[in-house]
């Protein structure tokens, strides 16, 4: 009997849950509970994390999962590497849908960055108008170069003070060239700090800054272990009727 844990929370996730219900496949869509009203889908839904490797183990077992997809962002590497090794301990098909990196192309000025503290590292140097559009999780070690007039994109008001001065807009995406060309435009950004998420919900921010000629701090994903990798939904679809 199959049934399906997707790891959601992305724009691939939700195109999954849709073939999955298209297929009428039983499965579960589970979000961590970052947003105030995560998005709805049209296969059964849980919020909220699951307690680690050990906890994800239990779930496992106890929804009788017989199929794991990981559609999380990129970044998510704690809940990837959690379902690798839930999955290789409890021998459970495990397979990632994962969008590929985005490449500099023609007219991009991109500076790679490892991770969040090399981009606060890059910030040291006089005030800039810059867009940091990491979210909200990651936002105390900016802190430190608060000489910066940030502008900040989130999904929810953030529930405590920001830990620095910064114009706040609340948006949930996908986004638009057009609309981020303006935004950049209107807020005078003279530099972009981006997540290498991939994908088409998140890129609009790098066509816009290609578009006004604009540097890109961009960072690049952390390491996940090796998990089996599909780039479309039809490969999922394909594994999973394997
Ligand atoms: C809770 C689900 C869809 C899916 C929408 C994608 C596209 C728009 C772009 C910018 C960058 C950022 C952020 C972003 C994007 C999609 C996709 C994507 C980036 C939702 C969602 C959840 C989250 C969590 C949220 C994080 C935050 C990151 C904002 C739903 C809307 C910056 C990542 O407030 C918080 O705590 C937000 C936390 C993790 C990163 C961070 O560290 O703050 N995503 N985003 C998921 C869960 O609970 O499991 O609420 O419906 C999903 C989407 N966010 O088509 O509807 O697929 O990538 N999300 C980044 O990529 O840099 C915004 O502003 O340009
Ligand atoms: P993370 O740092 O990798 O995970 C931290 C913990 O959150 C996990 O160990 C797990 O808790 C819980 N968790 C994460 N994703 C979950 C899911 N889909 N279902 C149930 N529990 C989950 O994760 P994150 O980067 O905060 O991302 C959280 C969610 O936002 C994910 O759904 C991700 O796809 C989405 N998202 C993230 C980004 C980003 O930039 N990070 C961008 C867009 C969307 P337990 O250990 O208790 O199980």
């Amino acid at each position: 009997m199959t049934r399906i844990l997707l790891l959601g929370g992305t724009t691939e996730a939700n195109l999954m849950a849709q073939a999955l219900a298209k297929a009428g496949l039983a499965g579960v869509y589970s979000y961590a509970g970052r947003t105030d009203a995560p998005m709805g889908q049209p296969i059964h839904m849980r919020v909220g994390g699951f307690g680690g490797v050990e906890g994800l183990r239990a779930y496992l077992a106890s929804e009788g999962i017989s199929h794991v997809v990981d559609a999380t962002h990129p970044f998510a590497a704690q809940m990837s590497s959690n379902a690798v090794s839930a999955c290789t301990a409890s021998g459970i098909p495990l397979i990632a849908l994962e969008r590929a990196p985005w490449v500099a192309g023609e007219g991009d000025r991109w500076m790679h960055v490892p991770d969040i503290a090399a981009v606060v590292t890059a910030l040291h140097r006089p005030p800039l108008r810059v867009f940091l559009a990491i979210g909200r999780q990651h936002l105390d070690p900016f802190a430190a170069q608060s000489q910066h007039h940030y502008l900040l994109r989130l999904v929810d008001a953030p529930a405590d003070p920001l830990p620095f001065p910064a114009e706040v807009i609340m948006a949930r995406g996908p986004f638009d060239v057009a609309g981020d060309t303006a935004l950049l435009q209107r807020h005078g950004t003279e530099l972009v700090v981006a997540k290498n998420a991939g994908g088409k919900g998140a890129v609009a921010k790098i066509a816009a800054a290609r578009a006004l000629g604009l540097p890109v701090v961009m960072i690049d994903r952390p390491e996940i272990p090796p998990r089996r990798m599909a780039r479309s939904v039809a490969e999922v679809m394909a594994w999973l009727n394997g």
